[in-house]
């Protein structure tokens, strides 16, 4: 017979029947989570188990990595177990949002991670929960609301808040945690989150595991306040610091914030004054922990005060052991277990970048006669507000003033400040916002105010919602906008694309419409796609040529390169506002000219223009942008590749210098490529040089 104390109730199993993984699967399912909070007496058993399971994993881990089996940055829990564990119990899972960190590995325990994922997870076996495509620490379970790590420290933060706020918007009277380290806490984004969801109320528990460490730095070059919690004050919150060292007092802490946070629906930042007894990860010694910091530490030692209170709950020395020899049979039975499973296969596990496209019902058909590309941009926003009660815009100044550029003019007074949300500066955290919300039933669309800014949140947009999908088979359906481009004089920070740098962060989709119908069918077809999409719309196009919108309701079959002439002599493919310069001279009709708007910038499908280079034999591309790392050399070097028999010259690129974008307007339109150099290349390439 084993024992198994959960709370105030004890069960008794067959051990032989059973396994040890199963019970603590039981353990796990029975645990008491908010607003039950359990007694110091239910509590010692309950968390003593865990943490000295997660101990007893540690050193599993490190043996393992040892001898080969486990490989990467393997980082160790040890010290940090009662605040990983304490924090967590009160959360619940499958409906809290939990965002923990590499240390926490104890927290993932009483989330429902098992032992055998956990284990299987640091092997990067076939069995392993992100199919060994992830490293050790960055595993979670996206679907449960047990979102994964990315390495970016402060950045997970974001995505916790928008996944409370996206629940929460659903009616979902639901909680979040997100960790950060000490380290962690110096991040814009930590700063950025914190201050959002303070400003929109959002009931997210940010933690500080203080472990005076980041890595070798000690907290002394990384903060110069008496303590991080003191931070909360400047934004508007509550904060508090605790001995992260002690179970009872983070679990007791955390009770009582989720109680205050169920009345006021305010976020809380909670310091926990903690420990790392390793290395920052197994190849270090951490010699820069002088011995008598090290023995002031041990005092502290979280294991060993655990088991002291669980004997002072009156526990004996025979039923603490058989706690630890049932989670050491568990640990045993665990390693057992995972080492059957072999390796990962490239084309079994890698799975796909990009989420399939899903069925989208037919929606209403929407037609204007005629529309400029601004009010296009209204219009289909207007209309996802309008068919998707879930769809909400966020970004700077979009509420009452109808944003920079008036493309949400309405919006605001139409759907009301739940749907269209004014948010501070703060670029990535609002990407993170809106990454976490996909989680959670919110469908957002953010408005970057100029596509220049976009940079402020590389890190959210390219790394973490753009890999989102292949790390955890869930997709990230956000929507972003980015009003683009040159040739209104707004100089080197207002005027840029950006568009191959976007492109190299695979995973996301990159749209980029020119006429009117393009723009509304760009904007619905990217907020329906699964996958995170970006649509560039370019500033000059807003106020340009007047045309029809004509949306038939379907949106399967719109992700397509579009051909706006056909001819035969030359194939142009042109990006943005480079379209309709080549759309001048096309109309002239003196050369017979086959344009390519690619619609789609990435992922790239360069079949069409291929087919199109079969037929004339020559090819230029013209965009904006500088040449370097653009979508023009991308687009050339593919033809090249893919259909260099049918090519009778050399292709040719038109781009800007690779320089800023300069101010002055005579500076400006020198820069920008010209219907001049245009045409000088279409004679070049249709001359008798190309024959
Ligand atoms: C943005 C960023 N910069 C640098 C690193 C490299 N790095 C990984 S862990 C670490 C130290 C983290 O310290 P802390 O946040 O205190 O967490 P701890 O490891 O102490 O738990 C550093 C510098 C990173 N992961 N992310
Ligand atoms: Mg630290």
């Amino acid at each position: 017979m084993s024992t198994l104390q959960i709370g105030s109730v004890i069960k008794e199993t067959e051990t032989l029947s059973i396994s040890s993984q199963q019970l603590f699967g039981d353990f796990v399912s029975s645990l008491p989570r908010f607003p039950e909070k359990m007694s110091r007496e239910q509590f010692y058993p309950t968390v003593y188990r865990v943490m000295y399971l997660s101990r007893q994993m540690d050193e599993k881990f490190k043996e393992l990595f040892r001898k080969g089996y486990v490989k990467g940055t393997v980082i160790l829990c040890a010290g940090t177990e009662a605040t990983s564990a304490g924090m967590s119990i009160p959360f619940r899972p499958g409906k809290d949002i939990i965002s923990m960190l590499h240390r926490d590995l104890g927290g993932h325990l009483v989330q429902g991670a098992t032992p055998l994922s956990l284990m299987c997870q640091y092997m990067a076996n076939a069995n392993s929960p992100t199919h060994g495509r992830e490293g050790n620490v960055h595993h979670g379970n996206a679907a449960v609301r047990r979102l994964p790590m990315i390495s970016h420290l402060g950045d997970m933060l974001a995505p916790a808040m928008g996944a409370v706020w996206g629940a929460r918007r659903n009616g979902e009277k639901v909680f979040g945690i997100s960790v950060v380290g000490d380290g962690g806490s110096s991040t814009g984004d930590f700063h950025e989150a914190l201050n959002i969801a303070s400003v929109r109320k959002i009931p997210l528990l940010f933690v500080v595991e203080n472990n005076h460490y980041a890595y070798s730095t000690p907290t002394r070059y990384q903060y110069h306040c008496d303590r991080l919690s003191d931070r909360a004050t400047g934004y508007g919150i509550d904060g508090l610091t605790v001995d992260g060292t002690d179970a009872w007092e983070v679990y007791n802490a955390v009770c009582d914030m989720l109680l205050a946070m169920a009345d006021d629906s305010m976020p809380r930042l909670l310091e926990c004054m903690t420990l790392r007894l390793e290395g920052h990860a197994v190849y270090d010694k951490a010699e820069y922990v002088s011995a008598a910091e090290r023995e002031v530490w041990m005092r502290r030692e979280p294991i060993a005060r655990a088991r002291n209170e669980l004997k002072a709950c009156g526990y004996s020395e025979e039923q603490i052991v058989t706690i630890e020899t049932e989670m050491n049979d568990l640990v045993a039975e665990t390693t057992r277990e995972a080492l059957t499973f072999g390796r990962p296969s490239y084309t079994a596990h890698i799975g796909p970048t990009y989420a399939p496209a899903v069925p989208v019902k037919l929606l209403p058909p929407f037609r204007l006669v005629k529309s400029r590309n601004i009010n296009a941009v209204n219009a289909a926003l207007d209309y996802i507000l309008e068919n998707f009660p879930s769809a909400a815009i966020v970004g700077q100044d979009v509420g009452v003033y109808g944003s920079a550029f008036k493309t949400c003019k309405g919006l605001y007074e139409k759907y009301g400040a739940e749907r269209v949300l004014d948010m501070p500066i703060a670029e990535s955290a609002t990407v993170g916002l809106c990454l976490g919300a996909s989680q959670t039933g919110t469908l957002p669309i953010m408005e970057f105010q100029f596509a220049d800014f976009a940079t402020e949140a590389v890190t959210q947009l390219g790394l973490n919602t753009g890999t989102w999908y292949f790390r955890t088979d869930k997709p990230a359906q956000v929507l972003f906008r980015m009003p683009c481009g040159g040739g209104i004089t707004l100089g080197a920070f207002h005027s840029g694309e950006f568009e191959g740098l976007w492109s190299r962060f695979p995973g996301l989709k990159l749209l980029y419409p020119v006429t009117p119908q393009e723009t509304f069918e760009a904007l619905v077809a990217g907020f329906t796609d699964p996958n995170p999409c970006i649509v560039f719309e370019h500033k000059l196009l807003y106020s340009g040529r007047q045309g029809p919108i004509d949306f038939n309701g379907d949106v399967s079959r719109l992700l397509q390169p579009r051909r706006h002439v056909e001819g035969n002599d030359l194939t142009v493919v042109a990006l943005g506002a480079m379209v309709e310069q080549v759309l001048g001279i096309a109309a002239r009709g003196e050369y017979s000219l086959d344009v390519w708007n690619p619609f789609v910038v990435a992922p790239l499908n360069v079949d069409p223009f291929v087919e199109s280079v079969r037929k004339t034999g020559r090819l230029l591309v013209v965009q904006e942008s500088g040449a370097t790392a653009g979508i023009g050399d991308q687009i050339i070097s593919r033809i090249c590749r893919e259909a260099h028999d049918a090519l009778r010259c050399a292709p040719r690129l038109i781009a800007a210098p690779d320089a800023p974008v300069p101010f002055a307007k005579e500076l400006e339109s020198k820069h920008l490529p010209d219907e001049t150099r245009i045409l000088n290349d279409i004679a070049i390439l249709i001359g008798d040089k190309c024959e």
